[in-house]
C-alpha cells in the first residue's frame, strides 16, 4: 500500500524558536520514517510582512539548516522551498476564487497580524490561508503537522477542497491535521499568556534554537512566574509555571503529575535552572549540527534544488487536474 502523505511547513521569518521545535518540527523527524513526507520553507507566506529581501534570503537558508539539523533527512523527506515551486503560486490563484471573503474574515492569525502590523494590512495578508490550503491540497495530503494555532487554517483548507470536489468530482483529499497532544502551544517565557513566537520584540520572551547555552539558562531565569513557589500546573492562575511544565514534560517524556512529584518542595530557582539545562542538552546535538551545515551553502543547495524537483513532480499532477476540470487550457 502507498505511504500516506505529510506535508507541513514554516515561515521563513526568523530564527526557530523552542515552540516551534516542540510543536511542530520534532514530530516531523519521528513522522518521517513511516510516512511521504513534504517539508516546505514556506518563503512565500513570509512576503505577507516587510522584509529586508537579503535577510529574507539568509532566514530561508538558515530554516533549511534547521530543518537538517533538528533530524529532517533529505534520503527520507521531501525538503524544499515555497517560491521553487510555481504550482503554489498558481493553485492559491484558482483557489482565491472558490474562497468567500466572509470566511476568510473569520481566521483568527488574520486579525492578530492585521493588529499588529496596522501599517501594512495588505491583501496576502488576507489570503493567507489559501496559499497555506494550496500547499496542502497540491500533494493530496493526508496528515498536516502542526501546532494548535494552525487548526483554523486547516479547517478552511478542507472547506475549499470539499467545496471544489463537489463542485468538479473527487480532486483534493481532504487533509487532517495532526496537532500534539502536548506542546502544541508553548507560550512567551516573559508573557505565559501569549504563543512563543519567532517574530515576538519582547526581550527574552522567545528562546531560539540557536540561543548559546549561556543565553537559554538566563532567559529561562528570567522567565516570569507567580508568587506561590509551588511547581504545579495550573493555566489558569499559574501560566508561567503551567508552561515551563509543559517545555519540561515535553522534552523529558514526563506527565505533568510526576513534574510536580519531582519538583514537590523545591523552590522556582531550582525548578527553572533544570528545565533551563534540559533546554540546552536537548538543542546540544541540533546546534553543533547547524553549524556545520550554515558553512555549507552549496550543500544546502543541493539539498532545495532536489527537494523542489520532486515536489513538482507531485504538484504539477494536481495542478493539471485543476486546470482541466475548470476549463483552463
Ligand atoms: P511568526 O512569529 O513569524 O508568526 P511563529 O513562531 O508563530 O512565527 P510559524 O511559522 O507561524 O511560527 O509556525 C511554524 C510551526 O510552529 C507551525 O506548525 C505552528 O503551529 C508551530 N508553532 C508556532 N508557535 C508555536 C508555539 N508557541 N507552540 C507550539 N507550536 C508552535
Ligand atoms: N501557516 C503556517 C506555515 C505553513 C504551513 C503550510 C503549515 C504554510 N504553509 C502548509 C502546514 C501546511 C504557520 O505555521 N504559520
Amino acid at each position: 500500500m502507498d505511504k500516506k502523505v505529510i506535508l507541513s511547513g514554516v515561515q521563513s521569518t526568523g530564527n526557530l524558536t523552542l515552540g516551534n521545535y516542540l510543536g511542530a518540527i520534532s514530530n516531523w523527524k519521528k513522522m518521517q520514517e513511516d510516512y511521504e513526507c513534504y517539508y516546505m520553507i514556506a518563503n512565500l507566506h513570509t512576503l505577507t510582512i516587510r522584509n529586508n529581501p537579503e535577510t529574507l534570503r539568509n532566514n530561508t537558508l538558515n530554516l533549511l539548516a534547521l530543518y537538517l539539523s533538528a533530524g529532517i533527512d533529505p534520503k527520507k523527506s521531501h525538503i524544499f522551498i515555497q517560491s521553487q515551486v510555481p504550482e503554489h503560486a498558481e493553485l492559491t490563484w484558482v483557489l482565491n476564487c472558490y474562497t468567500y471573503m466572509g470566511e476568510l474574515s473569520r481566521m483568527t492569525q488574520f486579525k492578530d497580524k492585521s493588529a499588529k502590523h496596522a501599517d501594512n494590512i495588505n491583501s496576502g495578508l488576507f489570503t493567507y490561508p489559501v496559499l497555506m490550503a494550496a500547499d496542502i491540497l497540491l500533494y493530496q495530503a493526508d496528515l498536516v503537522p502542526v501546532g494548535e494555532d494552525q487548526r483554523q487554517h486547516l479547517e478552511i483548507t478542507r472547506d475549499i477542497a470539499e467545496r471544489f470536489n463537489n463542485i468538479y468530482g473527487q480532486t483534493f483529499k481532504l487533509p487532517e491535521g495532526y496537532i500534539p497532544k502536548v506542546a502544541a502551544r508553548i507560550m512567551g517565557l516573559q508573557e505565559p499568556t501569549s504563543k512563543m513566537s519567532k517574530s515576538s520584540s519582547i526581550p527574552n520572551d522567545s528562546v531560539f534554537l540557536n540561543d548559546e547555552p549561556d543565553v537559554i539558562m538566563n532567559k529561562f531565569k528570567r522567565a516570569v512566574t507567580d508568587s506561590e513557589n509551588v511547581v504545579r500546573y495550573d493555566v489558569e492562575n499559574k501560566p508561567g509555571i503551567s508552561n515551563l511544565i509543559s517545555i519540561y514534560g515535553a522534552i523529558t517524556g514526563k506527565k505533568n503529575e510526576e513534574v510536580e512529584e519531582e519538583f514537590a518542595g523545591k523552590g522556582y530557582g531550582d525548578f527553572k535552572k533544570k528545565v533551563a539545562e534540559c533546554v540546552i542538552e536537548e538543542l546540544k546535538p541540533l546546534q553543533s549540527e547547524y553549524k556545520s551545515l550554515i558553512a555549507n551553502p552549496d550543500y544546502l543547495k543541493e539539498i532545495y534544488v532536489e527537494g523542489a524537483n520532486k515536489a513538482e513532480e507531485k504538484a504539477a499532477k494536481t495542478l493539471k487536474d485543476v486546470y482541466d476540470k475548470i476549463g483552463l487550457i
